[in-house]
């Protein structure tokens, strides 16, 4: 069995949408951020950053893993699927897992914090990892146009992206003219896998009270 730790964001929906997707059975741990309880003591002996989301394998030495891709990556060899072992196949899913975890991730969560959280409207920042999030897109809708899914076949490398793309208008990005993504998010959207993923954990707050708790966590 594998214990969840959550909440309702894009990296937190990466391990619930696996986790579906390969049939592992788990447990969730939503974790509320308004009572900071992602900086906990017991939480800080899971995931040493205080942030969502990690695992526990209870089946395996309760064996700890932080950081979304690598739990991606540790899932998928935990059950042998969407990763492949070929070296060249399992690249190609690395490197598009990677793309996410140093690229759309890290810019769309800024372009977040600028655009939605900081209490100052620095244009130049919000154009800046805007501009990047849409740039990254581009990137993504070409690869899309040559491949199904960015690794050839379904992987992990989508089950990172899609949850980071999905919310695009929360983070004021057009996906306008970017066709071949268009197309993938709305495959990826069809699969229950992802709809139920996707509803893990129930989202208690509404989108005010999520823009008030992400502002108060702002370290400045
Ligand atoms: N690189 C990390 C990022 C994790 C992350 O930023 N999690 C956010 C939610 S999406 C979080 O826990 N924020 C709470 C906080 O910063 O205290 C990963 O991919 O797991």
């Amino acid at each position: 069995m594998i214990d969840l730790y959550t909440a309702a964001t894009p990296n937190g929906h990466k391990v619930s949408i696996a986790l579906e997707e390969l049939g592992l059975p788990y447990n969730v741990h939503a974790l509320s951020f308004d009572k900071k309880e992602q900086k906990s003591p017991a939480f800080l002996k899971i995931n040493p950053n205080g942030r969502i989301p990690a695992i526990v394998d209870r089946d395996n030495d309760d064996f700890a893993v932080f950081e979304s891709g690598a739990i991606l990556i540790y899932l998928a060899e935990l059950s042998g699927q969407l990763l492949p072992q070929d070296r060249k196949g399992r690249s190609r899913v690395l490197q598009w897992l990677m793309f996410q975890m140093g690229g759309i991730g890290p810019m769309q969560g800024q372009a977040n914090v600028f655009f939605r959280y900081f209490p100052e409207k620095l244009q130049g920042a919000i154009d800046r990892y805007q501009h990047e999030t849409r740039r990254l897109y581009e990137v993504l809708d070409t690869r899309l146009g040559e491949a199904e899914y960015l690794a050839g076949d379904y992987s992990i490398a989508d089950i990172a992206s899609f949850p980071w793309v999905r919310i695009h208008d929360w983070s004021g990005v057009s996906v306008e003219g970017l066709e071949h993504l268009q197309r993938w998010i709305a495959a990826l959207e069809a699969r229950p896998a992802v709809q139920r993923g996707l509803l893990v954990p129930r989202r208690e707050v509404d989108d005010a009270k999520a823009v008030k708790t992400a502002q108060s966590m702002l370290v400045r």
